[in-house]
């Protein structure tokens, strides 16, 4: 029997998801059209068009291990460590990662990628030793991946992949985990956890998760922008992370519409079962450029900063920061930005002796706009005690509760880079350190 590799089975997972939230959330379904209209006016390719992240949600390691098992059967790995609870300006208690393929042969046969974050439910500035007992045992209680689900994904990481009916169960079995619980919610305790925080009442509020949103990859995200309001979608106030501005994309940038009433049973405190409403999943769609260096990271952040003062004037941010990067040095071209080492760059060499640098796409996100995504959604600021001591994550204790290596974003850019280039000047019969200088750009940011 021929078996599925982890691309097919990741194409038909991203392929089925869509068309589940598609069935939840309709306003994804126009988004995804408006986004389709626009790439295919500007040439995207077929990665383009299929390109998906997700965004899920759990409560406890445990949680987070076996949700890093399931995405492993699709070859899918942990890259990057983000601290949600003081990036942006309204804390958000969870800490995330990515899974993602991290070869680029795998990238390009389907980048499907999910930001997963985990509840700081051990946070004190958060939650109560108190509700933190209650908290701990209302998720010890529940069950998000059935053994069979974790079995197959095994299965699938240790086999490359999975044949006929086994890969159809895999596929059918890690979907369904993220659809919507038609089981009803205790009112009192989500109510309750939605006091401190709407998205401790989205994790640790319900028996189950759920796919949060679904983004596809637009190469326009201001005109997607426009043709989304004009459809009547409410949108968040601003595009996310850099400006459109006289110069090339860099890194991501990120709007989404805003999360909408979706139905939901609720048992309410006098044991009757109703229907009620939450507001939590909505459409998120992004543009992606050029990944940048350390070097180029820190000139961003630093423009970053700048627009946020001159947005304080009264400009609005999408002018403040055309106005704070047209003035700066930041390289208005990719032959600029590869002169300055500020951006990654695959290499080339063709018939006649030339070498060709592209860009190579950035492929994570953006720590800022990930807490400006959660924060747009949610209707208030929830309550932090800031007196109090913050439980402390970070990378390596991501990687302990995964049980594996968890990339970092940088790493595999460079060692991308220093591979193109090392093969390329074999082919030539030079030394690697010959190449760069005599580089000349054939291709622009917009890989489509
Ligand atoms: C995740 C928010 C972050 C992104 O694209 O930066 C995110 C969530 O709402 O669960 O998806
Ligand atoms: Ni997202």
């Amino acid at each position: 029997m021929t078996v599925q590799t982890l691309s097919q089975l990741r194409t038909r997972f991203a392929a089925a998801l869509s068309t589940m939230y598609g069935r939840e959330v309709p306003a994804y379904t126009t988004l995804v059209e408006v986004a389709t209209e626009i790439n295919s006016g500007l040439g995207g390719n077929q990665r383009v068009t299929a390109e998906r992240h997700g965004a899920i949600r759990v409560g406890t390691p445990e949680e987070l291990r076996q949700v890093g098992q399931v995405f492993r059967g699709f070859g899918m790995h942990p890259v990057g460590f983000y601290d949600l609870r003081d990036t942006g300006n309204v804390p958000v208690p969870v800490v995330s990662t990515a899974f993602r393929p991290i070869d680029e042969n795998e990238l390009e046969r389907n980048p499907f990628r999910v930001f997963t974050s985990m509840l700081t439910v051990d946070d004190e500035r958060f939650f109560s030793a108190e509700l933190r007992g209650r908290l701990e045992a209302f998720l010890a209680k529940r069950t998000l991946f059935s053994p069979e689900l974790l079995t197959l994904a095994a299965r699938s990481a240790e086999g490359n992949g999975l044949t006929g009916a086994d890969a159809d169960r895999f596929v059918e079995l890690a979907t369904a985990a993220f659809e919507l619980s038609p089981e009803p919610t205790d009112r009192a305790w989500y109510s309750e956890l939605a006091q401190i925080n709407a998205v401790a009442a989205d994790i640790g509020g319900v028996t189950r998760t759920h796919i949060n949103h679904l983004t596809p990859r637009v190469l326009d995200i201001d005109e997607l922008y426009r043709r989304l309001g004009a459809r009547g979608l409410q949108m968040i106030d601003k595009i996310q992370g850099p400006p459109r501005w006289n110069g090339p994309d860099v890194l991501l940038r990120q709007t989404s519409f805003r999360a909408l009433d979706e139905t939901r049973l609720f048992v309410e405190p006098d044991g009757t079962v109703a229907a009620g409403t939450t507001r939590v999943r909505f459409g998120e769609v992004e543009q992606r450029g050029i990944a940048l260096t350390p070097a180029g990271r820190q000139r961003y952040d630093t423009l970053m900063a700048a627009t946020d003062a001159a947005a304080a004037t009264g400009l609005s941010w999408q002018e403040a920061g055309r106005s704070v990067w047209e003035a700066s040095d930041f390289p208005t071209d990719e032959l600029g930005l590869h002169q300055a080492g500020l951006g990654y760059f695959t290499y080339s060499a063709s018939e006649t002796g030339t070498v060709a640098a592209t860009p190579i796409v950035y492929e994570d996100f953006l720590p800022r706009s990930a807490a400006g995504i959660f924060q747009s959604n949610l209707t208030d600021d929830g309550s932090m005690d800031g007196a109090r001591a913050g439980a402390y994550y970070d990378i390596d204790w991501l990687a302990g509760t995964l049980g594996c290596e968890v990339h970092a974003p940088d790493d595999l850019y460079a060692a991308q880079s220093r591979r193109s280039l090392r093969a390329c000047a074999e082919q030539l019969g030079l030394d690697p350190s010959q190449l760069t200088a005599t580089t000349t750009i054939l291709e622009t940011t917009d890989v489509r």
